[in-house]
């Protein structure tokens, strides 16, 4: 057992990319010593769904509390359900304010982040003929409802941090929409300079700058085959 934390998940983002993020910028670096080298290579270990099975022994052997993954393995606990595993390591590395009050807007932020996120990972699963329309909702949430949030957040305090001036999880997760929904629509920030900036600023956090490099632990977006792959998996 490594001491790292052990995620268990199929080999794409869905809802465990969320906690991927946040990992990654807490920068947990466990050193593997190995007799010959020392390799900061990894935040945390992955074991993927590639079939059923592999669901149905997890499920068989208690390890899924509600029979579902994402499951992560930290601290000797099996953790399941997205935002409790999410809210248990955003505490333990310091990301969630720091107190009440800044909870709660994080929280707040963090929420309607998944919500947006929820319209952006649910694109390539839309029947053909619905593509279209889920496109432009989709689209328009994000510019409409969600961006003008967070950008005024930062033109009202002006500071580089959404909350307490410091990087939390609202900061990691705003980070990941963004590039999500610019892969959809490269040119989405155009009326958002502020958030412009922040993309820039949090994307240098050394541990951030790192996720964000070629061959890290941060998966490619999804692809209508890797839907059928998880569909395999899940469909019972
Ligand atoms: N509240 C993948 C991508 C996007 C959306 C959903 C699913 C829900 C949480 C087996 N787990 C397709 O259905 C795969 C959840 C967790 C929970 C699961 C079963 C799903 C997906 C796999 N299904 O936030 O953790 O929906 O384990 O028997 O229900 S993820």
């Amino acid at each position: 057992m490594s001491g790292k934390p052990k995620l268990h998940y199929f080999n794409g983002r869905g809802r465990m990319e969320p906690i991927r993020w946040l990992l990654a910028a807490a920068g947990v670096e466990v050193c593997i010593w190995s007799f010959i080298l020392r390799s900061c290579d990894k935040y945390f270990e992955e074991s993927y769904l590639e079939k059923k099975e592999d669901l149905t022994k997890l499920q068989k052997d208690g390890s899924l509390l509600f029979q579902q993954v994402p499951m992560v393995e930290i601290d000797g606990m099996k953790l399941v359900q997205t935002r409790a595993i999410a809210n248990y390591i955003a505490t333990k590395y310091n990301l969630y304010g720091k107190d009440l009050k800044e909870r709660a807007l994080i929280d707040m932020y963090v929420e309607g982040l998944f919500d947006l996120n929820e319209l952006l990972m649910m694109h390539v699963v839309q029947p053909a003929d619905q593509k279209q329309q889920h496109f432009a909702n989709m689209m328009d949430k994000a510019e409409n409802r969600y961006f003008p949030v967070f950008e005024k957040v930062l033109k009202d305090h002006g500071k580089d941090f959404l909350v307490g001036n410091q990087l939390s999880r609202a900061d990691v997760q705003l980070l990941e929409i963004i590039l999500m929904a610019e892969e959809y629509k490269p040119d989405i920030l155009a009326k958002f300079p502020l958030l412009q900036s922040f993309k820039a600023r949090i994307s240098n956090i050394p541990t951030i700058k790192k996720f964000l490099q070629p061959g890290s632990q941060r998966k490619p977006p999804t692809r209508e085959e890797d839907i059928a792959k998880a569909i395999k998996i899940f469909r019972s």
